[in-house]
């Protein structure tokens, strides 16, 4: 397919690149991290975003090249930054080959960034598609002092039993439930549940999709940790994330 060798070349060539988002503290006062989110620079379509090719990544198995990319440029953003997080996304595909901990190791070795100041996103397909498989992993990313997010918590199939049986330190509480706060008082309970459910567990809980004052007053007060969402900022270039927070290019 025209798409598919596209895509091969734009990973060959590096035409990935990672935009950042920042994650704020339940004040909305602190800087405390960013979200990694994949794009595609296409030479002439510009930027695609990861919903039209993370699939096709996946389905070819471009994703560990992309994912590396992605990783790497994550890593080395942090890397300049002392006390921030940095949160990358990483496919189940990714996760379920055996050397996967032995790349994240190896891109902390070469960017330098301390090991507790990297995030995985996985998403609960994860823990389904081969729990054994994925609780070896996850305890091998752990194992390197690297942490482990649930990403779009609650809109997967997976049982709570999960979140006792897999090293986990933080959930993301998916924004659909975030953004159907503006249509009732059903999401609102939805939400005092889950992010009750996160703090019982122990667990660092970030709400995600946080949109309005009125998202952020709530998720405070009903015990979020971090904040996400267009209220605070957008995804965007590297360059433009460190001239806003402050970094020197
Ligand atoms: O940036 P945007 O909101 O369009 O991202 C859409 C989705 O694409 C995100 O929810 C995320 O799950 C996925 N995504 C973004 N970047 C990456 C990436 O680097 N790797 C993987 N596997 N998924 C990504
Ligand atoms: O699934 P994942 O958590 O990786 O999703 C991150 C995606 O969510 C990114 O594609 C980003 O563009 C999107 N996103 C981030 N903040 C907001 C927000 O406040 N509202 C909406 N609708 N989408 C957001
Ligand atoms: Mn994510
Ligand atoms: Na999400």
């Amino acid at each position: 397919r025209f798409f598919e060798r596209e895509l091969r070349g734009a990973v060959l060539t590096g035409e990935i690149d990672v935009h950042l988002q920042p994650i704020l503290t339940a004040d909305g006062e602190t800087l405390v991290g960013m979200e990694a989110l994949a794009r595609w620079n296409h030479s002439y379509r510009g930027a695609i975003m990861p919903g039209e090719f993370i699939r096709l990544a996946e389905e070819t198995g471009l994703i560990h090249q992309l994912g590396n990319i992605v990783l790497q440029r994550a890593c080395r953003a942090a890397a300049r930054w002392p006390g921030l997080f940095i949160s990358v996304n990483v496919s189940p595909v990714q996760m379920r080959r055996p050397d996967f901990p032995d790349v994240v190791m190896a891109v902390l070795g070469e960017t330098g960034l301390e090991p507790g100041r990297l995030v995985l996103e996985v998403t609960e397909s994860v823990m389904i598609d081969d729990p054994e498989k994925a609780l070896v992993a996850l305890r091998s990313i752990r194992d390197l002092g690297v942490q482990i997010a649930l990403d779009d918590f609650g809109t997967g199939f997976s049982s709570l039993s999960y979140l006792r049986k897999f090293p986990i330190d933080k959930l993301k509480v998916d924004r659909s439930f975030v953004l159907d706060l503006d249509k009732g008082a059903e999401a609102a309970t939805i939400l005092h549940c889950v992010i009750n459910l996160g703090r019982a567990l122990g667990l660092r809980v970030i709400a995600e999709g946080v949109e309005t004052v009125e998202h952020a007053r709530f998720l405070r007060a009903a015990g979020c940790h971090e904040m996400q969402g267009y209220l605070f900022g957008r995804p965007m270039p590297v360059t433009e994330f460190e001239a806003i927070y402050g970094l020197a290019p």
